[in-house]
């Protein structure tokens, strides 16, 4: 256990040395089930992970629970309160709780997140959870890498619709209603159901399941669940999540160099090109075409 903190440390950190263990990870097909939990802060993720480690470990799994927070590079407070939440599990050794920083990437997890969870399962953990706050582009990199996408709400937080907004729901896999001995809690199934239907078509069957984290109530309902998702994940799917997932991250890195090199070189051609665009002289896609253009880039049109 010691010897991964150290490695997950490393790879945390980034730089050369980071990078080579990624490279040298990246080589190995995963065997361990990968199962992500995300999330508005205070739904009760932590809780409902440490019950379902607690059903995991009756099974005799091993599982590797891993706390991200990207929102908060430096943070203390998420992960210490994980901690706290999965302290139960500290003197098991058939557990393994470690909180990252994710530090300093805006908006995610990073690729190192393939190679923390690579190290994880090479240390031979058989279940790896991933807990990480819903912050946008967080949850999506979590289903990137996770068999199984967990996304939890509960009643009372006032924004369980807006999370949804987010696109939370394009990337549920199973939806859990969490302190459902809350009142309300039927209220959030049903908003959620409803939503659920209104993208019909999508052709997959979103199951919404409501838990008490605290008393562990409907957890093995949970966990029936995130295995039907999990026995289907193949070699190759995981390796299209990864692909798609470094491309994301490509087009993102590539967005900000071009804005960057925008504010830098045409700012008086930005001046004329706004003017355009709001004389409607030019669409905004045109003025964005002229704008690349005189940073050297031609858009493939
Ligand atoms: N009433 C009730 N409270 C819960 C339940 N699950 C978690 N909590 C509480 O909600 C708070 C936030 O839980 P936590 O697991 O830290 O949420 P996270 O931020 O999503 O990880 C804590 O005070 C928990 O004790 C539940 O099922 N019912
Ligand atoms: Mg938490």
């Amino acid at each position: 256990m010691a010897a991964l903190s150290r490695v997950l440390s490393v790879i945390d950190g980034g730089g050369p040395v980071a990078q080579r263990l990624v490279r040298a990870l990246h080589q190995l097909e995963r065997q361990a089930v990968v199962v992500g939990f995300t999330g508005p802060p205070g739904a009760g993720k932590s809780t409902l992970i440490n019950a379902y480690i607690r059903h995991l470990r009756q099974l005799g799994t091993s599982v590797a629970a891993l706390a991200v927070d990207p929102s908060s590079p430096k943070s203390g407070g998420a992960i210490l309160g994980d901690r706290a939440r999965m302290g139960e599990h500290v003197t098991d050794s058939g557990v393994f709780v470690r909180s990252l920083s994710a530090r300093g990437h805006l908006g995610g997890l990073t690729l190192n997140i393939h190679a923390l969870v690579h190290a994880v399962d090479a240390a031979g953990w058989d279940v790896i959870i991933l807990e990480t706050v819903g912050a946008g582009q967080s949850e999506v990199e979590i289903c990137r890498v996770a068999d199984a996408s967990v996304v939890v709400n509960s009643p009372g937080l006032g924004d369980e619709v807006q999370a949804m907004k987010a696109g939370i729901l394009e990337i549920a896999d199973i939806l859990v209603v969490n302190k459902a001995d809350l009142p309300g809690a039927a209220n959030t199934v049903q908003q959620l159901t409803g939503m659920l239907a209104l993208r019909s078509g999508v052709g997959r069957d979103v199951p919404v399941i409501t838990t008490t984290a605290t008393s562990g109530d409907g957890v093995e309902a949970m966990a029936y669940a995130i295995g039907e998702v999990t026995s289907q994940a193949t070699p190759t799917g995981r390796a299209v999540r990864a692909r798609a997932h470094a491309a994301d991250l490509i087009a993102d890195a590539a967005a900000n160099q071009v804005r960057a090199l925008m504010g830098n070189t045409v700012n008086d051609r930005l001046d004329e090109l706004t003017q355009a665009v709001l004389s409607g002289e030019l669409d905004v896609t045109q003025a964005a075409e002229k704008a690349l253009r005189s940073i050297g880039i031609e858009s493939p049109t």
